[in-house]
């Protein structure tokens, strides 16, 4: 008998988010596509502050509107000195048009007086797995570490060249995936949807 593999689209229109987001899918039995036109598809799904409702509305958006199971993911960067600033705003820090650059020398600028010991911060993703049914699960992960005083390589995306992960001296941007994908925010999320796709496909 030959088993049909399940198709899954990946509701993103951030490529290096996206990009992870399939590696980690690369042991579950699923066909994994890009959302066509993910940016006009998503626009105007996500709300400001909660970053399980933005990744469920991607989800479900991609779900209903390609027919396919969907995985939408929301995350940000929390950071203690701003009262856990940008976080579910992250994308849209600045402006919605800023590069990461700009973000990063702005996060820069507003730490630029606070002390080592004071630049806690946390990556935080939120995974959702919507049918087209409407029917949806969630999964979240995190990972702690602090924000260092300049930008420092240029692997990875978006605040990764200002994030040193715990237990590290360097930035995820000067670490690269081969590290980020073992501790990352989004490895944690991931982690718990593989096992639930896993025993679900
Ligand atoms: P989609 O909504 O289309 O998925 P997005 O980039 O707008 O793409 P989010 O709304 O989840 O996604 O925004 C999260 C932002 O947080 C993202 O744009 C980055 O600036 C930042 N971010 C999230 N995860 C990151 C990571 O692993 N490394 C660096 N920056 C990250």
């Amino acid at each position: 008998m030959i088993k049909a593999i399940p198709m899954m689209v990946l509701a993103t229109s951030n490529f290096g988010k996206a990009r992870e987001l399939a590696h980690f899918l690369e042991s579950v039995p699923v066909k994994v596509t890009m959302l066509c036109d993910a940016k006009a598809k998503l626009d105007g799904v996500e709300g400001k502050s909660d970053y399980e409702q933005n990744a469920i509305a991607k989800a479900r958006r991609a779900a209903e509107v390609e027919g396919k199971t969907a995985l939408g993911e929301d995350s940000g960067l929390e950071v203690e000195w701003l009262g856990g600033k940008p976080g579910p705003m992250s994308a849209r820090y600045v402006s919605p048009d800023a590069t990461a650059t700009q973000k990063n020398e702005a996060l820069l600028g507003e730490l630029e007086k606070t002390p080592d010991e004071e630049r806690a911060a946390k990556f935080v993703s939120l995974v959702a797995i919507a049918e087209p049914s409407g029917a949806v699960r969630t999964f979240r992960g995190e990972c702690s570490g602090r924000i260092a005083v300049e930008e420092r390589g240029n692997r990875g995306f978006g605040y990764d060249p200002v994030f040193i992960p715990d237990g590290y001296e360097k930035t995820l941007g000067e670490l690269g995936v081969e590290v980020k994908n073992k501790l990352s925010h989004r490895a944690m999320a991931m982690a718990k949807a593989r096992e639930y796709l896993e025993a679900n496909c």
